[in-house]
């Protein structure tokens, strides 16, 4: 932990001073990844999710060139429906702050602000990664090499089929990146929940996941653990369903020239639209499953033997 002048929520506050556990949560999922205002009912029912698992939530944005931890319920209201918000990662995160402006904090970012705070876990979606023509355009998610450096444990879907997956695992595997599946063999592919990859690895308890980090943390190892949760199988939508909307998706995005920042939320509102709602539907439940594994893993860690 550094200096750095963070601000909490009042909630967040009330869970340091007491030692219970905290989940962070990103806000560019908000912002960036659904629509106004399922964003707001989603970012709420999130926070309420990992309440109700027993942990304090502790969704991350910059507002203002303040570093937030956990924002109050009018900070939550106002960011969703704000425009023209910054997509923050590592690169930016810092010039958003010293220049005083709003942005909202994608995987790297809110790794890099969890850290800052202590907070050892962390739920979203699904992490970016490497995307499809990467071996021409260079779009490497920044997500990756953040896993390699932060300590933080990830809770996310697997990643998105609109990512070249088996690039996205090599390069995790070229980082030094622990990828855990949940309770199955299969790298889940967000909102399928089993893809023709096997996991790198595999844990099917919240204990194992925590005795991991704290095991990487006794180790002094640097960065992270991505942990790769299945979509409930009632909410998963199959692969084959999706495959023919990700290939329209992404050539619309070549169409419309769509490039660095603005591919991932293009892709995510194409697929929104071409599967009429569906996509976000499971996105939803799957961000809540996270959610409630997450919080697990940190009432485990909270205890300090996990
Ligand atoms: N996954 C989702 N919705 C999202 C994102 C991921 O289901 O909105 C966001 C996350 O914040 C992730 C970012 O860090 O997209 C990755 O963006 P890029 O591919 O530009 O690195
Ligand atoms: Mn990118």
């Amino acid at each position: 932990m550094t200096s750095f002048p963070l601000t909490f929520s009042s909630e967040v506050a009330n869970a340091r001073d007491g030692g219970l556990p905290i989940v962070a949560l990103e806000s560019t999922i908000i912002t960036h990844g659904m629509p106004y205002p399922q964003n707001l009912e989603v970012a709420r029912q999130v926070e309420a999710d990992v309440r109700a698992a027993g942990a304090t939530p502790a969704t991350i944005a910059v507002i203002d060139g303040q570093l937030h931890i956990g924002l109050e319920e009018k900070q939550l209201i106002a960011l969703a429906q704000a425009r023209n918000v910054a997509k923050l990662s590592r690169a930016d995160m810092a010039v958003c702050i010293a220049t005083g402006r709003t942005g909202a904090t994608t995987v790297a970012a809110t790794m890099i602000a969890a850290q800052l705070a202590g907070i050892a876990v962390f739920a979203t979606g699904g992490i970016g990664g490497v995307h499809k023509g990467a071996e021409g355009t260079f779009d490497i998610s920044a997500d990756l090499m953040e896993l390699a450096q932060t300590p933080v444990t990830v809770v996310a879907a697997g990643a998105k089929a609109i990512l070249d997956v088996p690039k996205t695992l090599e390069v995790l595997e070229t980082q030094g990146v622990p990828v855990i599946a949940y309770g199955q063999d299969s790298f889940p592919a967000f909102w399928s929940a089993t893809s023709d990859l096997k996991a790198p690895l595999r844990l099917d308890s919240a204990e194992d996941i925590a005795r991991a980090h704290q095991t990487r943390v006794e180790m002094g190892l640097p960065g992270g653990q991505l942990v790769a949760n299945p979509i409930p199988s009632d909410a998963e939508i199959p692969a084959a369903t999706l495959a023919p909307v990700i290939a329209q998706a992404q050539q619309d995005a070549e169409t419309h020239s769509i490039t660095g920042k603005g591919v991932t939320p293009y892709l995510l509102q194409r697929i929104f639209e071409l599967t009429e709602g569906r996509s976000l539907t499971a996105n939803i439940a799957l961000v809540r499953n996270n959610a409630r594994l997450a919080a697990a893993i940190a009432a485990l860690l909270a205890t300090g033997e996990p």
